[in-house]
């Protein structure tokens, strides 16, 4: 019996689409001097060997070098669809320069560049996860890749295996680690270049330069299929409330795209929610008073998306959490303090926050003042996957709820159910555009690594026309970067991209949202289709094709 599914041979036969630009010798076309998108004099200061650095593009010509070398990969972070093509595309391209050339796969993430652990990626390994989802070829993790010490244990090991350059797979944390290692290399004259992808599902690392992270688009097309399937449902008994949380962390880009492609009764923007200085009791009240109109109409059902960081924007809470990260930080090693228990950390946060905060802590329920006082990852975040919004607002909503019942205000049914989307998505088997996207960006990262380049991220653009007409090149991670305050001290950071309330796609959702929230006029998405008319297969998402009308 086979191990693997007729999809999965099937699938494994795809080969990705390149751009026209990166099919044979490419030669690289540079731009003119670049700065940091804020704190000009300070990231220069930070980043002297590796700032202003030009942007490149490649375009059909002589090829670099067909040089023998060998290049290391970490996967780092959250787990994101296409992880594998991006190797598969950066395989495939280091053998095109010369089939001698090897690629190493660090374990585990950042953590097995430190600890010595690796594989070769063989050609038979390699074939073993072509299209595949998740980050399982050699594991992802999130050790941050921070200090000398780490740099130093990393080019041990690059040296014993005689790697040219390495390539991180990474979010705006991760990337913005990866500058400082390319800095660090360059500054000692190690010989290591090091190059960034951009990944994430979340979609929060793009800019000027980036379009999107690779992931975003399997990921909402899979919650978008999830969340069709429950409206029919809805539709269908037409007795529930469907609360569904969606991935994403802080920014709300995940939420916004399910909605585009779903059209629920409601769904929460969380950069909205700060921008219009909303409290808790205010996001509750807009629910229920959309809950109530439904009712009024004979429809005591509906679906409500709320973004996982939507906590964190409520300014009350942004504020609460702000002192929270200072208090938990240790000042003299800028390191997370050391607690014995959760009880002794929680009781240390009460005796040394604001007396203004401890209130807004106290008056929240007790699983979410709890959480958001405990531990935070790696990068210093809030674990907001771990807080469970979505029963957080139901509750508050059939509180609202029953109280205007009595009044004469809401005269329907309201019975919930609640879902979080979010590991769901992140390992499914890569679209069409994500299996292209993130061929291409490995494929390209091999012709920046041929080129000499580091501190650049891999980037491919003019995503929306067909794959042959896509811009390939690369970004001096320093432009993307300015200075933020992170665990208590000002750092050197990419830009995160949260959702823009001017932008495009939120304002389609807010033309139609008043629309969608009284009709029900649901979108049933369907599953991803890999084989079909290219209207069906090859499509980006909405956030994109939105962006790039303007
Ligand atoms: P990255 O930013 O590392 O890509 O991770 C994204 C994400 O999926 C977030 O949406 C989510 O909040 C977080 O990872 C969950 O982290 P973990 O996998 O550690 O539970």
């Amino acid at each position: 019996m086979s191990t693997k599914s007729n999809l999965q041979v099937a699938r494994a036969a795809y080969q990705p689409k390149l751009p026209n630009a990166l099919k044979g010798p490419v030669k690289a076309v540079e731009g003119a001097a670049t700065q940091s998108v804020g704190d000009q004099a300070e990231i220069k200061a930070l980043f002297p060997n590796t700032y202003g650095m030009p942007v490149v593009e490649f375009v059909k010509g002589e090829a670099a070098c067909n040089d023998r070398f060998n290049v290391g990969i970490i996967l780092s972070g959250g787990q994101a669809p296409g992880g594998h093509n991006v190797i598969s595309g950066l395989f495939d391209g280091v053998k095109s320069i010369n089939p001698e050339n090897k690629l190493y796969g660090f374990l585990m993430g950042p953590g097995g560049l430190v600890d010595h652990k690796y594989i070769e990626i063989t050609p038979e390994l390699m074939d073993e996860y072509r299209n595949t989802g998740g980050f399982d070829i050699i594991g992802s993790g999130r050790t941050k890749l921070e200090k000398e010490e780490q740099f130093e244990k990393g080019i041990e090991i690059l040296r014993e295996l005689d790697v040219k350059a390495l390539v991180i797979i990474g979010g705006d944390d991760s990337n913005t680690n990866a500058c400082v290692l390319a800095e660090y290399y360059a500054a000692k004259n190690y010989g290591v270049q090091v190059i960034g992808c951009p990944k994430t599902i979340d979609g929060d690392l793009k800019n000027e330069q980036i379009e999107t992270s690779f992931g975003f688009d399997t990921a909402c097309k899979t919650y978008s299929e999830l969340i069709g399937n429950i409206q029919r449902d809805c539709n269908s008994a037409r007795k529930y409330w469907h609360f569904i949380k969606l991935m994403g962390r802080s920014a709300s880009h995940i939420a916004l795209e399910c909605a585009l492609e779903t059209q629920p009764n409601i769904c929460l923007v969380s950069e909205e929610v700060e921008q219009k200085e909303m409290s808790l009791d205010d996001v509750v009240n807009y629910i229920a008073e959309i809950v109530a109109k439904r009712a009024a109409d004979g429809n005591n059902f509906g679906t409500c998306l709320i973004p996982e960081g939507l906590i964190e924007f409520i300014p009350a809470i942004k504020k609460l959490i702000k002192e929270l990260n200072e208090v938990l930080t240790d000042p003299a090693t800028g390191e997370s303090r050391a607690f014995a228990s959760a009880e002794e950390q929680i009781s240390f946060v009460k005796s040394n926050i604001l007396p203004e905060n401890l209130a807004i802590l106290e008056s929240l329920p007790e699983d979410v003042a709890r959480q958001l006082c405990l531990d935070r990852d790696p990068h210093g975040n809030v674990q907001v996957s771990l807080i469970e919004t979505e029963k957080l607002l139901s509750r508050m909503v059939a509180t609202r709820l029953a109280a205007w019942k009595k009044e004469g205000k809401f005269v329907g049914k309201f019975s919930a159910q609640h879902h979080f989307f979010g590991y769901e998505g992140r390992c499914a088997a890569p679209s069409n555009y994500d299996a292209d996207y993130c061929y291409s960006l490995g494929y390209n990262a091999s012709r920046l690594i041929a080129n000499g380049k580091t501190g650049y991220m891999s980037v491919i653009s003019n995503t929306t026309a067909p794959a042959a007409e896509w811009i390939a090149g690369g970004v001096p991670i320093t432009m993307m970067m300015n200075m933020e305050r992170r665990n208590g001290a000002m750092k050197p950071v990419i830009r995160k991209a949260l959702v823009e309330l001017d932008g495009a796609p939120f304002k389609y959702f807010a033309a139609h949202r008043e629309e969608w929230a009284r009709t029900t006029s649901y979108i049933y998405p369907g599953p991803i289709q890999y084989w079909g008319p290219s209207e069906v297969c090859d499509l980006s998402t909405k956030t994109l094709q939105l962006e790039h009308q303007k």
